[in-house]
């Protein structure tokens, strides 16, 4: 067998098997192999095996990659960001120091609508040169698939412009971009009082973003003092009959009912889901929807972290752990970070944790069948780690423990 690259002595981490996330307590299975083999032919991988199988197939590479039995798992995957923006709220931090909450914050003009006003009088190039930044530090930790979402627009002008730097630095760097559209991510000040009006400009919006096939997905932050859980049904419906596959920003703050929601319309995922109630959970297990948890997020507010033990153990659901990556409530591009919140706050095992951040994550952006695990005729985006122990990302906090990364075959850190 001829091959491109071939990765050998690898303690290989493949979460292969099936088809679809895993769930409960098969997140804990990531398929290791000791003494792991891989190989790439163009982007794709052709082979997985160990070193006796890799000497059967008598395997030729024009690059051999002995990794002197580094961990190798499937590149990660951050299922949940704000990418594209302008402008930083670092003058929130102080306002929180001073007990006001993030909705308080919101409904003064602050938050979402601070980076509203950045984001829409922000060139292009301003807020690619940002973006791209933001990607490029997430890429030297291993993310080799980033979905983004618009929402810092809430006009139709802004959102296209948002979606269209997304579409571009798909396509100006290695990492892949899965792109959302937020349209309904507040209330513009400009529509208070107003908000059917707003919802059914944001639908036209969704209309122009499918014709020019802007985003694969659409949200809408569903949360006390944005929009309702009645609204919310509405908007996600349309987009879905406009052919959007969902996410729902769901029970951040309060108990709305936005897990159940993300249920009864078969969301592909339903996020935060910190305030959830227990059945809301149980239905989005039983029905397939991913629960995207956001512990940078809870981190950052001081609040009560969401109730992941009870998603795997009682609801036996499929968890996927991404950044939130945004200028407000989470302002971290690293995902390594978060799987050590998630080890720490979530008490989720380090083999739970990379299920999150890989097969999981790649399911929740709709990529499953490409990306997430190394399988062959999978896409070939790989990290390579400083350690052979996965326990030891979690516990070394804070520092980046990437020795390569593949993404598409090639070479990219
Ligand atoms: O800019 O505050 N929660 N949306 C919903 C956010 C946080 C982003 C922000
Ligand atoms: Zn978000």
């Amino acid at each position: 067998m001829k091959l491109d690259v071939l990765i050998t002595k690898a303690r290989l981490a493949t979460l292969a098997g099936g088809r679809g996330p895993f769930c409960g307590r098969a997140m804990r299975n990531i398929g290791l192999i000791e003494e792991g083999v891989i190989g790439f032919r163009g982007a794709q991988i052709a082979f997985v095996g160990d070193t006796a199988e890799a000497e059967r197939a008598r395997i030729e590479a024009d690059l051999i990659l002995d990794v002197e039995g580094r961990l190798v798992t499937p590149g990660l995957i951050d299922a949940h960001t704000h990418l594209v923006h302008a402008g930083s709220r670092e003058n929130e931090l102080v306002l929180k120091l001073q007990g006001k909450s993030y909705l308080e914050i919101l409904q003064e003009g602050g938050g979402i609508h601070a980076t509203v006003r950045a984001t829409r009088s922000a060139s292009e190039e301003d807020l690619e040169q940002r973006a791209s930044r933001s990607l490029r530090s997430m890429l030297l930790q291993g993310v080799t698939t980033v979905e983004a979402k618009s929402g810092y627009g809430l006009d139709r002008d802004t959102e296209l412009k948002q979606l269209n730097v997304a579409k571009r630095l798909n396509q100006l760097q290695p990492i892949e971009i899965v792109s959302t559209f937020l349209g309904p991510h507040a209330v513009p000040e400009s529509h208070i009082g107003r908000e059917e009006d707003f919802l059914n400009e944001m639908i036209k919006v969704a209309m122009e973003v499918k014709e020019q096939n802007l985003a694969e997905f659409c949200d809408i932050f569903c949360e006390n003092g944005v929009f309702s859980l009645a609204q919310s049904r509405h908007y996600l419906s349309v987009c879905r009959s406009l052919g959007f596959q969902l996410k729902i920003h769901a029970d951040e703050l309060e108990p709305l009912g936005g897990a159940g929601l993300a249920a009864e319309l078969r969301a592909v995922t339903a996020d935060h889901v910190v305030a959830a109630k227990p059945g809301d959970l149980m239905a989005c297990a039983q029905s397939g929807v991913i629960l995207v948890l956001l512990p940078g997020t809870s981190w950052n507010l001081g609040s009560k972290p969401a109730n992941a033990r009870f998603i795997l153990d009682e609801a036996q659901g499929a968890v996927a752990i991404a950044t939130d990556y945004n200028p407000g409530s989470c302002p971290s591009e690293s995902l390594q970070l978060m799987m050590a919140f998630a080890v720490n706050q979530y008490r989720m095992t380090p083999e739970e944790v990379l299920t999150a951040v890989t097969r999981n994550a790649a399911w929740a952006v709709g990529r499953g069948d490409r990306i997430g695990s190394l399988e062959v005729g999978k896409q070939a985006d790989v990290c390579i780690w400083d350690t052979a122990s996965l326990a030891y990302i979690p516990y070394h906090f804070g520092t980046n423990h990437i020795w390569a990364v593949f993404k598409r075959g090639q070479r990219v850190v």
